[in-house]
């Protein structure tokens, strides 16, 4: 096809998908799950489109609907036979198609890419009120089977606007962190409607008490800082005891009267630095600190402060229970939305290990456990026995699903552990490689564009695994063309 036919082409097919809703802006989503802020960042495309969503999938006799947020991008559509990359959203807020390291996937194989925001989250909202009774279409269940009929909706619209029937393209599905966990389990579940998928630090296993996850950010601070770091939650715990009101309100965090709200707060603070590949930006001033013997609570203040709340813009209060009790909506109720995911399905929680814990042991399983009683209701505890059961957990068997995981990453170890030829793993090992550094290059915050490799400390780590993820993608998409997937 010429450049200019393809162009019109692809005009027609955007103003043919034409949304009737002006675009608001949020701030940013908070972090509190730390799995969210991948939504974050800079777009290809922000024009909102919509589709009417059946709200319960496995009801026999309810047919309501509610309206479900996409968005697509075209430019780099190959039409009329060209891949179709379908990219999950998450547990957060869908602003638009990001302009991350699948764009250049995208353009490599002249793919369409088309991306629906997560049932409840940000606009795709079932209700207007967040009762524990209205949430209990929320499960990632129900999410799998919105992205299949909405990839049957957007199959058929494409071939509609190409007058044509019968045709289908190769569909590739993509996620990162709990939308990776989607992405493998949407090959899992439905392998007739996707060529393959790449899951990025996918957390396919529900783990109850998570305590790798504080074990790996000792790991990937390295002796000196972990030191610093323990050191300082130490101090803290006794400070806490004897003048709480002062040392909360001197991390701008007085609102958090629960000492475990507060502790988890700052447990996530020095989690990020590791997950989205900063280390250096608390290591450093902590390490100095306990050299010069400089108080050490005043230095790891001065980074939650300055960097979790300011440059990372984290919102206090989505630590408060009080807050996350609040049923009513509000611009972002992303917070509360994630926890009703974590207290019914997939836990996650990140519990203090028993020995060589970075945080306050306070954050333990009752912590958790009387999170999710406090705030949903009692008779509310997640079921990690019966979602590793319907997913396979770490022995998913599936086919055709790419694993990647960063070496630095606190999420890893709830990933997928080995390898098979069906079902590759590769770990993105490098100083600041972390959450998703397949998609998002190093660090992982703040965003840079199309996922730019530039600045991991080994930019080949990360060249290599994406020059696989490619070479899987090629393969399986030739291999799905071939065999012809006109099954209507
Ligand atoms: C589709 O078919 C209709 C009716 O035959 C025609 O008017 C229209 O131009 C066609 N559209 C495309 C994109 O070929
Ligand atoms: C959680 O793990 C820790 C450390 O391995 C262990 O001490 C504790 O007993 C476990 N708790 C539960 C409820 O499994
Ligand atoms: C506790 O952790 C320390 C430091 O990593 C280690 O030397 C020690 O063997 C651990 N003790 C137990 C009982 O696991
Ligand atoms: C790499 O880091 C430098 C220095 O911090 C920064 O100016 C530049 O924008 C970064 N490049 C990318 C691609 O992120
Ligand atoms: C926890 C973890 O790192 N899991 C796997 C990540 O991928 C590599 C490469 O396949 C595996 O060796 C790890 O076990």
């Amino acid at each position: 096809m010429k450049q200019e036919e393809w162009m019109i082409t692809t005009a027609l097919l955007s103003l043919l998908f034409v949304s009737s809703f002006p675009p608001l802006s949020y701030g940013v989503v908070p972090p509190r799950t730390l799995l969210n802020k991948l939504s974050e960042g800079k777009y290809l495309n922000t024009q909102e489109l919509w589709f009417d969503q059946t709200l319960d999938h496995f009801s026999p006799y309810d047919h309501r609907q509610f309206r479900q947020r996409y968005y697509e991008f075209l430019d780099y559509f190959r039409i009329p036979d060209g891949p179709i990359f379908l990219v999950i959203g998450g547990e957060g807020i869908l602003n638009g198609v990001a302009n991350d390291y699948l764009a250049v996937l995208a353009k490599k194989f002249g793919a369409a890419m088309v991306t629906l925001e997560h049932r409840y989250y940000g606009k795709s909202t079932p209700f207007n009120s967040l009762e524990t009774e209205n949430l209990k279409y929320l499960s990632s269940k129900q999410a799998l089977s919105d992205l299949a009929v909405f990839r049957q909706y957007y199959q058929d619209s494409i071939n509609a606007k190409l007058n044509r029937t019968k045709i289908e393209n190769p569909w590739f599905i993509f996620g990162g962190s709990y939308s990776g966990a989607l992405s493998a389990w949407f090959r899992l579940k439905f392998p007739h409607l996707t060529c393959g998928s790449l899951a990025s630090s996918a957390v396919v296993l529900a783990v109850y008490n998570y305590t790798e996850f504080d074990q790996q950010i000792g790991e990937s601070a390295g002796p000196e800082c972990k030191e610093a770091l323990q050191e300082t939650t130490q101090l803290i715990e006794h400070k806490l005891a004897t003048s709480g009101k002062e040392l909360k309100a001197s991390f701008d965090a007085a609102d958090l009267e629960i000492d475990g709200d507060f502790f988890y707060f700052l447990a996530d603070a020095t989690a990020i630095a590791f997950q989205y590949g900063n280390p250096d930006k608390v290591c450093k001033p902590l390490v100095e600190a306990k050299k010069a013997g400089e108080d050490l609570v005043d230095a790891y203040a001065k980074y939650v402060k300055e960097y979790y709340i300011g440059t990372f813009g984290t919102d206090v209060q989505t630590y408060d229970q009080k807050y996350l009790k609040r049923t009513a909506m509000n611009e972002d109720n992303s917070a509360r939305l994630w926890w009703f995911q974590v207290c019914t399905e997939v836990a996650y929680f990140q519990v203090a290990p028993s020995n060589d814990s970075i945080r306050s042991s306070k954050v333990d399983i009752k912590y958790h456990l009387d999170l999710c009683k406090n705030v949903f209701g009692e008779g509310i505890f997640p079921d990690v026995d019966a979602t590793n059961l319907y997913y396979g957990g770490t022995k998913i068997a599936g086919s055709k699903i790419i694993f990647t995981n960063g070496s630095q990453d606190p999420w890893r170890h709830a990933s997928k552990q080995t390898s098979s030829p069906d079902m590759p793993s590769y770990i993105v090992k490098c100083y600041n490689c972390g959450h998703c550094s397949d998609y998002r290059g190093c660090p992982q915050f703040p965003f840079s564009i199309e996922g730019n490799e530039k600045n991991c400390t080994s930019p080949d780590a990360v060249h290599k695994v994406r020059q696989k993820i490619s070479e899987h993608m090629d393969l399986w998409l030739s291999e799905c063309v071939d065999t012809g997937r006109s099954f209507i």
